[in-house]
Formats: structure tokens, C-alpha cells, sequence
């Protein structure tokens, strides 16, 4: 039952993958894992499918020739035959053992990741993924260079995820307040679906992104451009894109329903109720201050649960977010 599901899903895949490589039932072969992956598979695949074969021709065959003629005879008396069942029992034993070495050693070599992988860290959460990359640029699509064995370390900031990349064979749990890895080393550029394995909530379904494998050298160059990415776009739009890449859209909606934060809908420029019962205007420096020391101030009905973003925000970005506030009123 697992394989007719299995060859529905996979079937369903290969309308989303954009590369050659493929075959009848898998998506195509991107990483060098990949092709051990296929092979214990179909080697499984066709022991079953010989061992269905003959034992249905084996029982057609029997309930043809020993179909009972006469109710009241009685047939020979049979209990036992040792070499028939050790022979059963021999070669199936054979089979499985070989079956579990082979993926055994299969999952020790996905399971240790070489010591000299690209390292991404991975964050798992109600329903997105994000990738942190070396030197702190934050990305919804895992960028990755081919032909270089890439390590994922992955945790979540909610409930159990599972990271799954059908082209690299990869998949693996990410679970809260835990680190998990995998790796890969992706041999074909191109882009390729990348989602969640693991029923997570109403959102799951949307817990798919994409693993885009850039040729050789191309890696660098696009890491180098992605880190000035604020630079490159209209401050409101990278303003949105780090109220949702630092997840500051957990608790601060835009439409003016207050949540774990009060709301950014017609915040710029408004009158602000402070705790101790003080007032102040939210201009640039009370933004910046409570992006940088939140603490510092706290809103009149919240609570002070805020994270500092020092560190992880510099003056372009905290200039951009403000911008992307100033576009609410
Ligand atoms: C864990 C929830 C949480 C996250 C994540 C969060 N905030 Fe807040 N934020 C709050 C709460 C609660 C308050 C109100 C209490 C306070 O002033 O500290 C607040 C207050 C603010 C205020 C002052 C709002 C006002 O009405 O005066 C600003 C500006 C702000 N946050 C910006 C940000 C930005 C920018 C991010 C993302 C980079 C962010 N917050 C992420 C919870 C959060
Ligand atoms: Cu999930």
C-alpha cells in the first residue's frame, strides 16, 4: 500500500521538477546520494515484485491441482518437510539481510555529514522555512552551491517539522528545542521543490519552498549580491520582506488587530501609551529604539515579551522596516 502512495506522490513531483534526469517514477537525480537511493529502492521494488509473481502463480497453480475432488477422502498426511523450510527460511533470511546492510550503510552516509560541509542553518516554523547563511543573510529559498557537500543544521520554533528535498533523497525531522542534519551534495544546477514532511497544522500544504543549486562559481556571486539585498529594492518592500524574514509578523499584524504586539496599522506618527503612563510619539528613534532595546519603553496592555534585534539588524535594515511602517497609515 505504501508503494501505491509512494508512486502517486512521486508522480505528483515530477510535474514540479524543472530538470532532466528523471525517471518513470522517481523525481529527477540531483545530488550524489541520490542515485544509491534509487538503486536500494528499485532492488527492493523488484525482489517484492518477483516474490509477488511467483508465489500468486504458486498458489493459482496449487488450489488447481489440489483442489479437494472428494469431501470425504482423506488426503496424505504431510507435517513436515526440514529442507523445504530451511530453504524458506534461508533465502528470505539472506534477502533481508543484505537489503538492511546495504541500507544500513546507506544511512550512516547520509546520517554524518564530512566535516568540510557548507554549513546553513535551518529554522522550521509555522508554515515557513527559513535559511540562515554564514555570514547572517536570511533567505525563504535555500540557495546552494553544486558540487560541494552542503550540511543543513535545522530546529524549530514550534512543533515537529520535517525537511524533505525529494530530488537530493533527503529528508529528515526538525524538531523544537533540538538540532538535527542532513546533508547532500547537489550534482545538477536547477531548481527543485523542497517542503515539509510531517503534519504540522492548517498551513502545512503551504510549507513548500524550493532548493535553487547554482553552478559552479555562481554561488559566491549571488551570496555576495543577496547580502546587499536591502540596497537593491524599494525600502517599503525590503521593510516588508524583514518584517517577515526576522518574524517580527508573529506578533505585530498590519491590519490593525492588535496580537502578542500592538499593531503597525497607523503607527508611525501616532501618540503612544507607555506603562508607567507616560506618552510618546512614534517617530524614527522610538522605532529604533524599540526594535534595538525594547525593554526600554513598553506599551500600555502589553507585555514586555519582545526580543532585542541587536545584532541581528543593521541601520539599513531598521531604515527599511520604518519606511515599510510609514506605508501603513
Ligand atoms: C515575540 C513577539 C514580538 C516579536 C517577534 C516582535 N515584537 Fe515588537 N513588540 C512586541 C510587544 C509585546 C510589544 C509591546 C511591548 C513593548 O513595547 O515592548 C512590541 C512593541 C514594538 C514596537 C513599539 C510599538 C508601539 O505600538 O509603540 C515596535 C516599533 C516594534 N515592536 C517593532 C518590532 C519589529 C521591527 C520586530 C521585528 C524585527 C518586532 N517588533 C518583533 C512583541 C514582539
Ligand atoms: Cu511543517
Amino acid at each position: 500500500m505504501n508503494l501505491v502512495f509512494d508512486l502517486i506522490a512521486q508522480l505528483a513531483l515530477m510535474g514540479v521538477a524543472q530538470t532532466a534526469n528523471k525517471t518513470f517514477y522517481m523525481p529527477p537525480q540531483a545530488s550524489a546520494s541520490a542515485a544509491h537511493v534509487d538503486w536500494l529502492f528499485d532492488l527492493i521494488l523488484w525482489i517484492s515484485v518477483f516474490f509477488f509473481v511467483l508465489i500468486v502463480i504458486l498458489m493459482v497453480m496449487f488450489i488447481v491441482k489440489y483442489r479437494v475432488k472428494d469431501p470425504n477422502a482423506e488426503g496424505p498426511r504431510i507435517y513436515h518437510n526440514t529442507p523445504l523450510e530451511i530453504t524458506w527460511t534461508a533465502i528470505p533470511l539472506a534477502i533481508v539481510v543484505v537489503i538492511f546492510w546495504l541500507g544500513f550503510k546507506g544511512y550512516m552516509d547520509l546520517a554524518v555529514p564530512p566535516a568540510n560541509a557548507y554549513e546553513i542553518q535551518v529554522t522550521g516554523q509555522k508554515w515557513k522555512w527559513l535559511f540562515t547563511y554564514p555570514n547572517g543573510y536570511v533567505d525563504e529559498i535555500l540557495h546552494v552551491p553544486s558540487d560541494r557537500p552542503v550540511t543543513l543544521v535545522m530546529t524549530s520554533t514550534d512543533v515537529i517539522h520535517a525537511m524533505y528535498i525529494p530530488a537530493f533523497r533527503a529528508k529528515t525531522d526538525v524538531m523544537p528545542g533540538r538540532y538535527t542534519k542532513i546533508w547532500f551534495d547537489a550534482t545538477e544546477p536547477g531548481t527543485y521543490p523542497l517542503f515539509c514532511a510531517e503534519y504540522c497544522g492548517t498551513g502545512h500544504s503551504a510549507m513548500i519552498t524550493e532548493v535553487l543549486v547554482h553552478g559552479p562559481g555562481e554561488f559566491e556571486t549571488w551570496m555576495d549580491e543577496a547580502a546587499n539585498w536591502i540596497a537593491t529594492m524599494a525600502p517599503e518592500e525590503a521593510g516588508l520582506k524583514l518584517y517577515s524574514m526576522l518574524g517580527c509578523q508573529q506578533c505585530h499584524s498590519t491590519t490593525g488587530a492588535a496580537g502578542i504586539g500592538p499593531t503597525w496599522a497607523g503607527l508611525f506618527g501616532s501618540e503612544r501609551k507607555m506603562k508607567d503612563g507616560s506618552t510618546i510619539v512614534a517617530d524614527e528613534n522610538y522605532i529604533r529604539q524599540s526594535i534595538l532595546e525594547p525593554q526600554a519603553e513598553i506599551v500600555a496592555g502589553f507585555d514586555p515579551v519582545m526580543p532585542t534585534f541587536q545584532g541581528r539588524i543593521k541601520d539599513d535594515g531598521i531604515a527599511a522596516l520604518i519606511a515599510y511602517m510609514k506605508s501603513l497609515q
